[in-house]
């Protein structure tokens, strides 16, 4: 048997009363842990990992942060973090069972994924470490609005976030501490280390075994370092951080040694890695038995007033896990239910005004005319941020009178900054997670970001939190919390020379992604009244923007007005035609154009569809056509198996069947990438002469 671990030195400047309400957050945490262990044991829950051995530095947070004034990314042992916030017991077993009445989640999250709109706790994932970049982002947010005067922001807010120590090894960490230290931002970076991430101690995970000695550099950022057992300790030292961030002096990171009790979750069983002593150890430091001795022996509080917490307690968690055990499970037609916004769907008529376009001027280019609706818009909102790698005309304002200016790699954001101010458009790190990891938390603060990925071949650092927090934070939070981000990206070849790295496509990679609308102009006009509607929806948007159709004089257009706005999911009819379809978007529309009138010449007459958008795309056009016309090909830059034309081959083989007077065929790169030299990009892409081979060997059926 394990003893207690000594007793430490009194704590000045709590009273009794405080003391208690510690001691009962602490408790009301491990007993809804125990409580969640045994109706998992009963399979009335399905997972379980519990919070046991943090709740000390957690408490001591949550009494010194502001509920509903502050904001919180949390992690899953912030169970006393939530409590101390206001979340009921009732609540977080709500989530255990998957009841619809669950604050976070509805029933669509494991337990522990802490979400709750009333306390500002941000919903949050499983991924670890993606929260660290939306917190920065949140905390940018806040500063940012105050600002330029929008929303309810308070001059003086602070963002927690927290992780274990093992998540600190993602490179999301590094990329979110070096924002926050750059720009001073109020965020507490609360590092929890109970020594081991699983099975992994934390001197194999971490060079030198302790996060905090490797950030001791990094300006303006305050260290601390405690004993997160002890919520006296904590106390302190959460007090200390939380005035260092809310006086805006900067960044804080608290690293806080707590104990891991109960294994790493139900599914894990620490004896199979750490030796009985080393458990015997953690038992004797284990925070609650530590501070109940404590209170009795050197605070001197009556043990009646302790046992009449611990009965209060019991009766708190019985109750709830009565309620939750017959709370009412999701509807299982609920399902689909906020994947995307309900209330700024961009497929509906309220995003179309395109047959009001007001045209003023000389044609433009596609470069003009998206430069064109950026400008336009950030003169409507105010809450638009446009960011990424060198979008800014110049980073440092001094100069901005003395030279021309940047305004991105291929000038689509020239001028914004000089117009709109540093605040609202400015240059990022190089780093891609770190675009879209903020633009998350900004967005979830209300503003709205339309950031840019330099390439599309360099999006993937950005993946996980495209698909993980971008696509995901409606559905997972049963619409508490939306982030509507604009992803604009370049993306394509028939550039020469672009090669492997600067020519790709990839879009199914994420027409892929329930949650996120992917657009695809293929000329000027589309441009600018996709990327309007993209702005003013409710739905994160990956906006592709073809770079061989950026300067093209045939797709240019004069600009149709400030208003002008394409819906998604409506494709152009660019042709009609009674012998076949021919469904197309993009760099390919032209190609497929070029044939098609070849074709006519052969008396083949083609019907053309423009699908514009691909999530959603237009099935009611391409199913009308292609019961007129009976064939059906598709043609796509993207390689030919696993991409768009595949999805959409297959539900015209699904749904058509009884009209088709041939197999329906596509057209589309080598399954390869695209090579530098000219003669093998041109092999590698569909060409007009490929569109055309296709066209007469569907047609010859
Ligand atoms: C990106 C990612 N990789 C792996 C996992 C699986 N996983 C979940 S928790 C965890 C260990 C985390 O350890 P630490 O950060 O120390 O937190 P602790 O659980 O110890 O509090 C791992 C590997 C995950 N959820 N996300
Ligand atoms: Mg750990």
């Amino acid at each position: 048997m394990s003893s207690v671990k000594s007793i430490k030195p009194v704590t000045e400047g709590l009273t009794d009363a405080e003391r208690l309400s510690i001691f009962r957050t602490m408790l009301l945490s491990r007993r809804i842990d125990d409580v969640e262990i045994q109706l998992k044991r009963q399979n009335a829950v399905f997972f379980q990992i519990s919070g046991a051995g943090h709740e000390a530095t957690q408490t001591a947070a949550a009494m010194t942060m502001r509920a509903g004034h502050d904001w919180f990314f949390t992690y899953y042992r912030d169970r006393a973090l939530c409590l101390g916030l206001g979340v009921t017991a009732e609540e977080m077993l709500y989530q255990s069972v998957g009841a619809a009445a669950d604050p976070a989640s509805g029933g669509r999250q494991m337990p522990s994924h802490w979400g709750h709109k009333d306390h500002n706790i941000v919903s949050s994932s499983s991924p670890t470490g993606t929260q660290f970049l939306n917190a920065v982002g949140c905390a940018e947010g806040f500063v940012k609005m105050r600002e330029l005067g929008m929303g309810d922001t308070h001059g003086d807010e602070v963002v927690y976030v927290s992780s274990g120590e093992g998540t600190t090894s993602q490179g999301e960490f590094y990329e979110a501490m070096n924002t926050a230290c750059q720009d001073k931002l109020p965020v507490i970076f609360h590092i929890q280390d109970n020594g081991y991430a699983i099975s992994v101690p934390v001197e194999f995970q971490t060079a030198g075994g302790s996060i905090s000695k490797l950030f001791r550099g990094y300006p303006n950022l305050l260290v601390i370092e405690f004993d997160g057992c002890d919520p006296e300790e904590s106390h302190e030292k959460w007090t200390q951080a939380v005035n260092y961030a809310r006086e805006r002096k900067g960044p804080v990171l608290l690293h806080s040694h707590v104990t891991r009790p109960y294994s790493h979750s139900m599914s894990d069983d620490e004896r199979l890695y750490r030796t009985k002593e080393e458990i015997a150890e953690q038992a004797a430091a284990d925070p609650i038995t530590v501070y109940r001795k404590l209170l009795v022996q050197e605070h001197g509080i009556d043990d009646t007033a302790v046992k009449a917490i611990e009965d209060e307690v019991e009766k708190i968690v019985v109750a709830a896990k009565e309620a939750a055990l017959v709370a009412e499970p999701p509807a299982p037609e609920t399902a689909m239910d906020y994947v995307y916004s309900h209330d700024l769907d961009p497929t509906t008529d309220d995003f179309d005004t395109e047959d009001e376009a007001d045209f003023t001027g000389d044609p433009r280019t596609m470069v003009d005319l998206i430069n064109d609706c950026l400008d336009s818009e950030m003169a409507r909102n105010k809450g638009i941020v446009v960011f990424g790698e060198d979008v800014a005309d110049v980073s440092r304002d001094e100069n901005i009178e003395n030279v021309k200016g940047k305004g991105g790699v291929f000038k689509v954001t020239s001028g914004l900054q000089r117009k709109y101010g540093s605040n609202r458009v400015f240059n990022s790190p190089l780093a891609e997670a770190n675009i879209i990891g903020r633009a998350v938390g900004m967005a979830v603060q209300g503003l709205k970001p339309v950031v840019e990925i330099q390439f599309f071949d360099y999006i993937y650092p950005a993946m996980m939190q495209i698909r993980s927090e971008l696509a995901l934070m409606r559905w997972r939070s049963n619409n508490n919390f939306e982030c509507p981000v604009v992803i604009r990206t370049t993306y394509g070849g028939y550039l020469k020379g672009g090669a492997v790295y600067h020519s790709q496509t990839g879009e199914s990679i994420f027409t892929h992604i329930p949650g996120l609308r992917v657009c695809l102009p293929s000329n000027a006009l589309d441009a600018n009244g996709l990327l309007r509607t993209a702005i003013r929806c409710g739905d994160p948007v990956l906006f592709l923007e073809h770079k061989h159709l950026y300067r093209q004089t045939y797709n240019r257009s004069p600009n149709p007005g400030n208003d002008f706005m394409i819906p998604f999911g409506k494709a152009n009819r660019l042709r009609e035609g009674k012998h076949l379809t021919l469904i197309t978007y993009g760099a390919l529309v032209k190609r497929s154009m070029d044939a098609v009138n070849q074709a006519a010449k052969m008396g083949i007459e083609v019907e053309v569809l423009d699908l514009r958008t691909i999530s959603p795309y237009d099935w009611e056009a391409i199913a009308e056509s292609v019961e007129k016309t009976g064939k059906a090909l598709v043609v796509y830059e993207d390689s030919l198996s696993w991409g768009s034309g595949s999805e959409i081959a297959a539900r015209i083989g699904d749904e058509l069947f009884d009209y088709l007077d041939g197999p329906v065929q596509r057209v589309a790169s080598m399954d390869t990438f695209v090579g530098y030299h000219p003669g093998l990009e041109d092999a590698i892409l569909p060409q007009v002469r490929d569109v055309l081979a296709g066209i007469e060997k569907l047609h010859s059926y």
